[in-house]
């Protein structure tokens, strides 16, 4: 990410600033030990993959006032954290042309206090039974000094550009599920039974980060029967038994995009009649689901479809007797937005526009069976109505049986 690409988007969100309005932009703090993982709306704005930076911009008129602080380098503490970015390369990494240093930011912002309407800052959620966050920490001594000030979360400001995705994002997205894809297929020919869970975990971020990939895009989930039938299983830390279905919904993150994907695969090489029944339903309602997409659709039509499709099936298998009880055995939304957060902005309840990418992803859980399936493909919305970004990823029954056999006989 260079200037080419964060100077129109500060342009354009900037210019959705009213008069006397400013923005404040927290990048991530220093890691420890951990791995550093930016801010993804300070990414946004500025490319800058630096901890601790401050963005500031203040509009009064028609040209906004920008301003970038850094940390400065500390010859002593280099041979410990390496050299810090030099205002230079960060002028021209950022298109920003004043730099200063954080510990110049109190004093610039007291400057602009008196006439500062209302502050945008990527703040956080504010849920009032936990401790404030550290970029509202940060920004608390305004709200004592001058309390006219409005502080507001970023997010309604920025949603609307971070969710269209430009071609360049797009590029970045299809990385990300493609090495992920080749992840997938590593697993479904390389995954034998009575393997651990994380076995398959490892065999699929060994290729990952093989193919430049730092971190998952969130925390992958590996299951087999019965795990796979809770939603949100990540200890990964089963065998594998003979017979079982095993899901797999990962994503890996590539410059900070995440893919998210979701396969399951029989580990014996074929789906019994049973899983083959759950497998192909939760596939038909998919496909069906995807085959909705367009511009100017709601979101929620999606959920609502993929709800009624599963509840007739389900009646029609006899799983449930009234479709009211779908939520027995399907219990999520269908979609969300995907981009830089695996549950990207945007909110569950938005029109589809041209250039937002949403996932797909009904499914069916029946833990009395040791069985959940779902399926999962990251979808772009266009003009004529979609493209699937993961369609090379095998999901098809014929596609998941063949690839597991040819795979076990060379085993
Ligand atoms: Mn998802």
């Amino acid at each position: 990410m260079n200037a080419e690409i964060t100077i129109p988007r500060r342009e354009m969100l900037t210019n959705a600033l009213a008069d006397k309005e400013a923005i404040v932009l927290f990048a991530a703090g220093e890691a420890n030990l951990e791995k550093f993982m930016q801010d993804n709306n300070f990414l946004y704005v500025t490319g800058l993959q630096i901890p601790e930076a401050i963005y500031f911009a203040y509009k009064s008129g028609i040209v906004p006032t920008e301003y970038l602080f850094i940390q400065r380098n500390d010859p002593a503490k280099e041979v410990w954290d390496g050299r810090k970015m030099s205002a230079e390369e960060a002028k021209e990494l950022s298109g920003i042309d004043r730099i200063a240093y954080i510990d110049e930011f109190a004093a610039v912002l007291s400057m602009y206090c008196p006439v500062i309407g209302k502050i945008w800052a990527n703040i956080g959620s504010q849920v009032i039974d936990r401790p404030l966050s550290t970029q509202l920490f940060k920004l608390s001594p305004i709200k004592e000094r001058f309390p006219n000030i409005v502080i507001e979360s970023i997010t309604s400001l920025i949603t609307p550009l971070r969710k269209i995705k430009s071609d360049w994002e797009l590029m970045q997205l299809q990385r990300a599920i493609d090495i992920t894809g080749k992840a997938i297929m590593d697993v479904l020919e390389n995954a034998e039974s009575s393997m651990m869970e994380y076995e398959l975990e490892a065999m699929m971020f060994y290729r990952m980060q093989r193919m430049g990939v730092k971190q998952w895009g969130f925390s992958p989930i590996v299951g087999s029967g019965i795990n796979a039938a809770t939603l949100h299983y990540k200890s990964n830390e089963c065998r594998i038994e003979n017979g079982e279905v095993v899901l797999m919904d990962v994503g890996a993150s590539y410059l900070n995009y995440s893919a998210d994907i979701t396969r399951c695969f029989p580990i014996n090489g074929s789906f019994s009649e049973r899983q083959k029944q759950i497998y192909s339903l939760v596939l038909d309602v998919q496909k069906k689901v995807i085959e909705m997409i367009k511009p100017g659709l709601e979101m929620a039509e999606l959920n609502k479809t993929a709800r009624d499709l599963l509840a007739a099936a389900m009646v029609e298998i006899g799983l449930i007797e009234h479709p009211d009880d779908v939520m027995k055995y399907y219990m999520h939304s269908v979609t969300h937005f995907l981009g830089m957060d695996t549950h990207d902005v945007g909110g569950r309840n938005a029109i589809l526009e041209v250039g937002n990418v949403i996932t797909v992803e009904p499914g069916i859980y029946i833990p009395e069976e040791k069985l959940g399936v779902r399926i999962e493909d990251d979808v772009l919305v266009t003009e004529s109505g979609y493209c699937v970004l993961s369609q090379n990823i095998p999901k098809e029954v014929s596609e998941l049986e063949e690839i597991r056999k040819a795979a076990l006989s060379k085993q």
